[in-house]
């Protein structure tokens, strides 16, 4: 399978691992490390050295509880940034956000890929996405970082997410935004409790009849912090070990803030599957 990323054609045959960049005070577990520029350019180096196959920037924290950032923030915070990587360094960026005008001038500025924990439902989403003619990851979320871990219910999981995609999907083809340019994800952590998380992980090869690229991001997140006991910054042997069981049943892109370690055992996996 290969995915259309503005100028990138990425092949998926091998699962690619996506570098988180989080240019915010507040996220959860890098909130405030890299707000400076400079810094923020060299975690990415960093991150490409290390193995990234892509770049995940983002300008607003979307951790549960996260209070909204107002566009100029995110576009001062995103896009020293995204320029500075995609006139550095030959590697494709995804920007994190559901803000029309901020993908219109990430995009701008080289972005490849628009990463949007609402799946293009915030009113002119849908329109910056078909001109960006970049692809476009769709995560399922429940209600809004401010309210999505409110004793969340589902009926039937994971085909009350599986529906929910399905629909986007629907909706984004309808608009004109070509299959090869669509990745799905289910949102872990995004309106869901540890036994929903669990769940979806467990059923994940189920998310193959939506016939497209899955994207995970299970990195350094709150269930992995019940499981293992941990703290945030030390969550990383959980999150590889939860991205392979991602990749083992049927996950593309793995988002991670871990990459050099997540990198090292897609290796090994891969030496045992079969792919490069
Ligand atoms: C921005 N962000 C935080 N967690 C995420 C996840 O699991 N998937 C995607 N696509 N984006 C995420």
């Amino acid at each position: 399978m290969k995915l259309q990323a503005g100028k990138y054609l990425i092949d998926l045959d091998r699962p690619q691992v996506m570098g988180i960049l989080n240019v915010t005070p507040d996220s959860f577990s890098d909130g405030g490390c890299f707000l400076n520029v400079d810094d923020a350019l060299r975690q990415a180096a960093t991150m490409i050295d290390e193995g990234a196959d892509l770049i995940d920037v983002g300008g607003e924290s979307t951790r549960p509880g996260a209070r909204e950032t107002p566009l100029q923030e995110e576009l001062d915070r995103i896009m020293p940034v995204i320029e500075g990587i995609t006139t550095r360094f030959d590697v494709p960026v995804s920007i994190d956000t559901s803000k029309p005008e901020v993908m219109r001038f990430a995009v701008g500025a080289g972005a490849s890929m628009i990463n949007d924990i609402f799946a293009l439902r915030l009113e002119g989403a849908i329109d910056a996405a078909v001109e960006a003619r970049v692809a476009v990851c769709l995560m399922h979320m429940k209600g809004s970082p401010q309210n999505m871990q409110e004793a969340p219910v589902y009926e039937r999981l994971p085909a009350d997410i599986i529906d929910f995609l399905a629909e986007r999907v629907q909706s984004c083809l309808s608009a004109g935004i070509g299959r090869d340019r669509l990745v799905v994800d289910p949102g872990f952590g995004f309106g869901k409790n540890d036994d929903h998380n669990l769940e979806i992980l467990a059923k994940l090869n189920q998310f193959a009849e939506l016939g497209l690229p899955l994207l995970v991001g299970l990195s350094r997140k709150r269930t992995l912090g019940n499981l293992s006991g941990k703290t945030a910054e030390h969550r990383m042997a959980a999150g590889v070990a939860a991205a392979i069981i991602a990749v083992e049943k049927g996950a593309n892109i793995v988002r991670t803030h871990d990459v050099a370690e997540t990198v090292d055992a897609l290796k090994v996996l891969g030496a045992v599957n079969g792919f490069g």
